[in-house]
């Protein structure tokens, strides 16, 4: 990157941070304000917290000329999505105790509170903490929580894959002590120089940084929307290794055509042994090559398109001291979830539910908050969360199951997934009310938008048709909806960009079909083209390939032409 190019705000403040203590614990003491200030609330990400407010209330407040409604959000790092009843049960309270009632299970496995004010901050991270999970780096410019194939029913490849998700996770953990000072009351360290950060450096990494790890045939954790991925290579039961994936990445700007979303690269194998050196080595190059001046090009994936591939893998074996060996078959079905019951060779039961928005709270009519603590409060084995906002209720013994099923029952969750087989394909990230970034509704929007589509769909015969179908409320793409079949992604308020052609397994781009959309015309628009798919779809078809070949919308093959060929010749044929 050219050195004459100014470094990005972030990274002074970075610098200037003492790793990651800036004047936080000055912020929290004073409480003269529910806001930090705004060095503070950058460097709060690496600590798993941002500060939000509450949009549904900003006109109102402004016109009584009152501050904004501040409260913060905390993710917490479950790596791998495996949680115990324990801390289910915690998670719980501290929703019901410090946040707005509700848990979110986010897209990347994680727990999330929102509405947390300013005054419960520190005693949310610190009993968060107290039940063995924690938040640093689940935001910030740091390895994020690392994803894993939660299917238990795989078990003994899982169980491996998992304890691999978590090596990884752990190496990759910043060492600064700035975490423990600020929220555990922990010792404060004399000097800076003490301070060791022996991956990281001061500054960290130019941006945030992701990694998953898959097990085909399921997609279910995205590999291809990932800054660096494993594919678990398993023959005869046995895992043998992973292929190694890099540069995938959603986040886009509108109008700005040099952000795009972009495909992982798979360039390499490596052992089971040799996963955390190269997470680590990978992490390294972006450290060392990412682009500090410009953090709308300092993902790892523009470094990757910069630099090409090949030069990665030049790199990585650099680095590494050895090389990745070549790229072993495999195959991907799908990235969904299997839904309901499921028993493993053991005798135990797994159950997957639908869990919408990957909202759990309590309404009149389904008390789901309520019915999942009945459950943890009985449960012996664990809790596994989805990387589509899904919920398993995993490891059931058979003595446990009966009154499991029971609980189900009493709390209507039994037939969560007894939907249309779109909506059990649906995403959609949190936007408004508390993302600042959102243009447009996602999660309160995309569950009625799907009841006019599902219009459609039970016409046609389709019901039991899976097609991928993701909402956004902006194109930083947190449901990841530019690798689904069906992506509507937030314009203003009311108004969504359309893409289609998404791969159904998650393994290619969707290009832009219609901009600017209201709402309410997205059904008129859709139901002729599910129409046409049901009636004309050739065997086994999918309908993101559908749509390419009957000229909805070009193939968008990489990253770099996701903004081009936006009108296919037959496009007038819509
Ligand atoms: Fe995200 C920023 C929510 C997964 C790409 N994301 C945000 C923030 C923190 C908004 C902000 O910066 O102020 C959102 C908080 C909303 C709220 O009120 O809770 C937010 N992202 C989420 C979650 C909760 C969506 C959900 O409904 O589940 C997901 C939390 C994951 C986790 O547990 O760590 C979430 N975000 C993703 C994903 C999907 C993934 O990682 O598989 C992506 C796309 C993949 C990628 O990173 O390329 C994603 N989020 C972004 C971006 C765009 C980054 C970029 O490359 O440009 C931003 C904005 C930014 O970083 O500047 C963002
Ligand atoms: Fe917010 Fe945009 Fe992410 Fe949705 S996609 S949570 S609106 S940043």
């Amino acid at each position: 990157m050219s050195e004459e190019k100014k470094l990005s705000a972030n990274e002074y403040i970075k610098t200037r941070s003492n790793y990651l203590r800036g004047t936080i614990a000055e912020g929290l003491a004073d409480m003269s304000t529910g806001s930090m200030s705004e060095d503070d609330q950058q460097l709060l990400k690496f600590h798993g917290t941002y500060q939000q407010d509450d949009r549904d209330l900003r006109a109102n407040r402004r016109k009584h000329k009152l501050d904004k409604a501040y409260s913060f959000m905390i993710r917490i790092r479950v790596p791998g999505g495996v949680a115990t009843p324990q801390q289910w049960l915690e998670t719980d309270r501290m929703a019901t105790q410090f946040a707005n009632g509700t848990i979110k299970l986010t897209t990347r496995q994680a727990f999330q509170f929102h509405g947390i004010i300013k005054s419960n901050l520190k005693r949310t991270i610190k009993e968060i903490n107290q039940t063995a999970m924690d938040t640093i780096a689940a935001c910030g410019d740091v390895n994020r929580n690392v994803m894993c194939n939660p299917n238990p029913h795989l078990s003994e490849v899982h169980a491996e894959v998992l304890k691999v998700a978590q090596g990884i996770s752990d190496h990759l953990t910043p060492q600064t002590r700035a975490y423990h000072e600020i929220w555990l009351d922990g010792e404060k360290i004399e000097s800076s120089e003490e301070e060791v950060e022996p991956i990281y450096g001061k500054t960290y990494l130019p941006r945030k940084f992701k990694i998953t790890i898959a097990v085909p045939p399921s997609n279910d954790v995205d590999i291809y929307a990932n800054c660096l991925s494993f594919i678990a290579i398993v023959e005869k039961g046995k895992l043998l290794g992973f292929n190694v994936a890099v540069g995938g990445g959603m986040g886009s700007t509108h109008g700005n055509d040099a952000t795009y979303p972009r495909i992982a690269d798979i360039i390499g194998f490596c052992t089971t042994e040799q996963v955390v050196d190269v997470a680590e080595k990978v992490v390294l190059v972006q450290r060392d090559f990412g682009d500090r001046t410009d953090r709308k090009h300092s993902r790892f994936k523009y470094t990757v398109d910069d630099r090409g591939a090949d030069w990665i893998l030049a790199k990585l074996n650099e680095y590494l001291g050895y090389e990745l060996g070549p790229v072993r078959p495999f195959t991907f079905e799908d990235n969904g979830d299997r839904y309901g019951w499921v028993e493993d060779k053991n005798g135990n039961s797994h159950l997957t539910l639908f869990i919408q928005g990957g909202r759990v709270l309590d309404t009149e009519s389904y008390p789901l908050l309520t019915g999942l603590r009945e459950i943890a409060k009985i449960h012996d084995g664990d809790f596994r969360l989805t990387a589509n906002q899904n919920l398993i209720i995993a490891n059931i013994s058979p003595k446990k199951r009966p009154q499991i099923e029971k609980l189900l029952e009493q709390y209507g969750i039994k037939d969560s997934h007894e939907k249309s087989a779109l909506r059990l394909n649906s995403l959609a990230c949190v936007a408004l009310p508390t993302c600042s970034l959102s243009l447009a509704e996602a999660e309160r929007y995309l569950p009625d938008l799907l009841t006019e589509l599902e219009e459609a769909i039970e016409e046609n015969g389709l019901r039991h048709d899976a097609i991928t179908v993701r909402m956004t409320g902006c194109p930083n793409g947190c449901a990841r909806p530019f690798i689904s079949e069906i992506g509507f992604v937030g314009r203003a308020p009311g108004r969504y960009n359309i893409y289609l052609g998404g791969g159904f397994a998650g393994q290619r781009l969707s290009k832009l079909y219609r901009e600017n959309v209201p709402g309410t015309e997205i059904k008129a628009l859709l139901a002729p083209i599910i129409g046409r798919y049901a009636k004309e779809r050739n065997d086994g078809e999918r309908f993101g390939d559908f749509c390419i070949r009957a000229g909805y919308v070009a193939a968008t093959v990489q990253g770099g032409d996701f903004h081009k060929n936006i009108k296919p010749e037959a496009f007038a044929t819509a």
